[in-house]
């Protein structure tokens, strides 16, 4: 008889999984007595219907070799949850990561809203946030060139506030109808089942160029906005105009804002390339380990209010989600901040079941007449039926709300929560269940419609150029060239050559420049005529110094990351000073060494490193520093990931700090003749804080020419 393979395996195990079952109990089960208890004090691990379980090794048979047989229900029921574990993922931002936390507001707005969580100074709300990718499968990587969903979930007193917003404040489309169009011709297509995650391909931008509303957002999209450094450094934006209604029923229009702390920062594309492939999950991982390390990410909420006045003389209709209001002409209000200081417990109860709904709004925020948000709040509703399986999707922890509610509705898959009593329904004459409160209650602004019932796009939503135009020369000439190389890469992978000239064509109603540069990159010889216009593009729009990125840049390096690269008989006191310096400033770093048991330093300590070199190369850090001994180094010029790190650090413009014992590797990489204000030798003249303060500026946009003209 063939022994059982039961208990060495079990023991081996069963301190992982005592932890898992225990919180389990909490959520399902009451405190467990000795019957629930392992000979050694751990949890019993039980089949749902709470059975112990004897034997989780080996399913049940006839004989030691024989079928399997149908009595096994243990067997059975363990198969049948796991067969069933997924559920359909989210049709567009289908790849998400989210946090909990809060948000705290400043002073009270009940001038122009009634809306509970911003009438006390100081008032915490309760939030959730879901970061996303737009086209990407779940399975896809962080970096792809995509627009970033950030959705924040508020758990009012009065009902869930969900800003279900993005990290651009504009978008493709103007009217919702045309949402299916575009998320079929920017996910994969569909008899290929690829590109996944990109929109450097024929139905995009056949799509796109086909559809001249989009190109204010194609704008954003082929900027840098599109490859974050991380969620933590990326604004948010409610796009589309609300209202807000105080108390006397006042109603003033307003835009929605996020302003990361830490100030705006993206990767370089070829960086992103390089990541996607490093670290597929490097935007989770980031906020990961930010949140786990009590570097809370942390965002403003700013407003830009506005009266029925304002938006008649504005130069464009602020129902147009494809057009932004300047914040130079509107100036946004701070009202409070959002911190994520939680991750969830579990990612599918909480991120993955989480449901946003753009007409989730609590008394005192109302929606505008924006057809792409009216057509929002048909849909997200909709989807929720059948990504979570039912109607009883609120009574998941993560989207029930944190107030007391009361109401009617009953059964349906999975009720967990059905109204207890006789009457059902209201009004009764038993005097039982809730009723409305017209007070208190939700009331639509009334605002005045009227007019035919037809299908038209307004006039005023009609002059598609003007502010593409004016993002692109708000932006610094760095920023410039990478819209630039960004178009030219996206066209490049089209096939269809005609659908890369009617891109150029929409180009040259931007800017003119900006098309022939493309279409020289793009081998294009005879330049199309500009795309037809129903309206001349406005060059009277100032640049708007806001759009850019650089120019929101951080204040410091705090919140970012060093890679520091260390052979056997690092210099134990510049490795102290400099991280030392690093801690000082609130950033973070990390040791790449040849081995990750890590490296004997010179004073003979033991310090282990975070990654091998293979697995640390230079583009999942902000800066980089070369700290080899003089022995060291030599090993290092044997190995070609080594080179590419130093490499790769100075194409992609980073500071880089350097021992003086680093030089033949700085020389390897083939640097030395280029070393600039961004190579520091270390400690250096000012030290190890004039380095950090120096780290600050992330990028020395100013090597950029040289390294891509292949100086370097
Ligand atoms: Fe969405 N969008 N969307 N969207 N959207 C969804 O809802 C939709 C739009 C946004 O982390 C879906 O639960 C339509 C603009 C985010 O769970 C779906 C239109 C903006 C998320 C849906 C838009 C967004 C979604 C898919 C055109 C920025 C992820 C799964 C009118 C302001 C939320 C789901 C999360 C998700 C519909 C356009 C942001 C199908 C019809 C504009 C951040 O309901």
């Amino acid at each position: 008889m063939v022994s059982k393979r039961s208990n060495s395996s079990t023991k081996a195990k069963s301190g992982a999984s005592a932890e898992a079952v225990i919180h389990d109990q909490k959520l399902s089960r009451g405190e467990g007595g000795e019957l629930h208890q392992t000979a050694d004090g751990g949890a019993v691990l039980t089949t749902a219907q709470g059975a112990p379980v004897a034997d989780d090794q080996n399913s049940l048979r006839i004989g030691a070799r024989g079928p399997l047989v149908m009595d096994d229900f243990h067997f059975r029921e363990k198969m049948f949850h796991f067969d069933h574990e997924r559920i359909p993922e989210r049709v567009v931002h289908a790849r998400g990561y989210g946090a909990h936390g809060y948000f705290e507001t400043y002073e009270s707005l009940a001038a122009y809203t009634k809306a509970d969580l911003f009438q006390r100074p100081g008032e915490k709300t309760p939030a959730f946030v879901r970061f996303s990718t737009v086209a990407g499968n779940k399975g896809s990587a962080d970096l792809a060139r995509d627009v970033r969903g950030f959705a924040v979930k508020l758990y009012t007193q009065e009902g869930n506030w969900d800003l279900v917003g993005n990290n651009i404040p504009v978008f493709f489309i103007q009217d919702a109808i045309k949402f299916p169009d575009l998320i079929h011709a920017a996910k994969q297509e569909p008899d290929r089942a690829f590109p996944q995650a990109q929109t450097a391909h024929d139905t995009f931008w056949d799509f796109i160029s086909l559809t001249p509303e989009s190109m204010n957002m194609v704008m954003w999209t082929m900027s840098d906005r599109t490859i974050p450094r991380s969620f933590r450094f990326m604004e948010g934006f409610g796009v589309h105009t609300f209202r807000l209604v105080n108390a006397k029923g006042e109603s003033t229009f307003v835009k929605f804002h996020w302003k990361p702390k830490l100030g705006l920062q993206s990767v370089a594309w070829n960086e992103a390339v390089k990541i996607n492939g490093a670290d597929p999950d490097f935007h989770r991982r980031d906020l990961w380990q930010a949140i786990q390390s009590g570097n809370f990410p942390e965002w403003e909420l700013q407003v830009q209010l506005f009266d029925q006045d304002f938006a008649d003389s504005f130069d464009f209709d602020v129902l147009d989600p494809t057009k932004i209001i300047p914040e130079e002409i509107l100036p946004p209000q701070p009202v409070g901040r959002l911190v994520l200081d939680r991750m969830p417990d579990n990612f599918f109860a909480e991120t993955e079941q989480v449901a946003f709904m753009t007409q989730n709004v609590p008394p005192g925020i109302d929606f505008s007449n924006d057809p792409l948000l009216q057509g929002r709040n048909f849909s997200y509703l909709d989807t929720q039926l059948k990504r979570l399986g039912g109607p009883n999707f609120t009574h998941l922890p993560i989207n029930a709300p944190k107030c007391p509610f009361a109401h009617f509705q009953q059964d349906g898959h999975m009720a967990m929560r059905n109204p207890v009593g006789r009457a059902n329904y209201q009004p009764n004459s038993f005097g039982e269940g809730p009723r409305e409160d017209p007070v208190r209650g939700y009331t639509h602004f009334p605002a005045e419609e009227q007019g035919q019932k037809v299908r038209l796009r307004p006039e005023s939503f009609a002059d598609h150029y003007s502010q593409a135009r004016q993002f692109f020369i708000s932006q610094t000439p760095p920023e410039q060239r990478h819209i630039a190389a960004a178009l030219t890469f996206e066209l490049s992978k089209v096939e269809t050559p005609v659908i890369r000239e009617r891109m150029i064509a929409h180009l040259l109603n931007i800017d003119e420049t900006l098309a022939t540069t493309v279409a020289a990159k793009l081998g294009i010889r005879t330049m199309p005529k500009p795309a037809d216009a129903a309206m001349p593009t406005r060059d009277d729009l100032e640049p708007s110094p806001a759009l850019s990125i650089v120019k929101r840049g951080p204040k410091s390096f705090e919140g970012r990351k060093l890679g520091i690269l260390v052979t056997d008989g690092v210099d134990a006191k510049l490795l102290k000073g400099l991280t030392g310096a690093i801690t000082q400033a609130k950033a973070q770093f990390e040791l790449i060494a040849p081995k990750v048991g890590g490296v004997t330093d010179s004073e003979g300590e033991l310090i282990p490193a975070h990654h091998m070199i293979d697995g640390g190369p230079s583009v999942l850090f902000d800066a980089v520093a070369l700290l080899p001994s003089k022995d060291g180094v030599a090993d290092l010029l044997k190995e070609a990931t080594a080179r590419d790190f130093v490499a790769d650090a100075f194409q992609h413009c980073k500071f880089i700090g350097y021992a003086q014992t680093a030089m033949p590797l700085l020389e390897k990489a083939g640097i030395v003749g280029d070393l600039d204000e961004g190579t520091i030798s270390l400690p250096g003249e000012g030290g190890y804080g004039a380095f950090v303060e120096a780290l600050g500026k992330l990028r020395v946009w100013a090597r950029e020419p040289s390294v891509k003209l292949g100086k370097a």
